[in-house]
């Protein structure tokens, strides 16, 4: 089994007396050192915005996994969902807060395929060529969720509809778009903007722009 999911399997059942509510946020203190508050949810993406049919859309989980799985729209929709409120740092300096996401928490994937003891990181693919990476530590905390809804709605293409990854603790590079295939993995490689000098990092406390 492996331990840092089965810390945060812990965690989350600790919390399950109050329901699915997660930790109160403080109410200042919440722009990183560099950032300044925006209220327009700017759009950042590679110069592609795939279109992917729901009917045509697949999510592809693997790696070091005892369960891979290929999910179909449907079987997305039916694993544990939540909705979660949290804020969104860009590392071109700008930070929107409050951003309400519904979604399934990155820990219910991970339920479903159970890394195995040598998963220790994750590699993220998108539909447009986009991948980026982190700890599998990051991507279990529990605020980190595969979207697929937005302040309510559905998440429109231009945010990585059907559904992206959010890891708000981090610069949000880190959350693919559009994702496509997740791998967990017994070492780190490095994304897309990773490999092209941006922090492996990528905390916006620490002001992990650039490596
Ligand atoms: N697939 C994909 N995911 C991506 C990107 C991208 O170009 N392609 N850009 C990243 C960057 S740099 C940021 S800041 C956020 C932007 O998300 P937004 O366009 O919804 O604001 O998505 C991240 N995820
Ligand atoms: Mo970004």
């Amino acid at each position: 089994m492996n331990q840092a999911f089965i810390a945060a399997k812990e965690r989350w059942a600790a919390r399950k007396g109050g329901g699915l509510r997660l930790a109160a946020r403080p109410a200042t203190d919440r722009i990183p050192p560099g950032q300044r508050e925006v209220h327009n949810f700017p759009i950042l993406d590679l110069g592609v915005k795939p279109v992917i049919p729901l009917d045509q859309w697949e999510l592809k989980i693997g790696g070091q996994v005892e369960n891979p799985v290929q999910l179909k729209w449907s079987d997305f929709l039916a694993l544990p969902q939540v909705r979660d409120t949290s804020d969104f740092h860009c590392v071109t300096t700008w930070s929107q807060l409050d951003m309400v996401w519904d979604g399934v928490p990155f820990l219910a994937l991970a339920d479903l395929v159970k890394p195995t003891a040598r998963a220790s990181h994750v590699f993220f693919k998108s539909y447009d060529g986009y991948s980026t990476n982190n700890p599998l530590e990051v991507c279990l905390d529990d605020d980190v969720l595969i979207a697929h809804s937005w302040n309510q709605q559905p998440l429109p293409t231009e945010h990585g509809g059907p559904a992206r990854v959010i890891v708000p603790k981090r610069y949000a590079w880190k959350g693919a778009k559009w994702v496509r295939e997740i791998t967990f993995m017994d070492r780190d490689i490095l994304g897309f903007w990773e490999l092209r000098g941006y922090s492996n990092s990528a905390n916006p406390w620490k002001e992990d722009r650039f490596s």
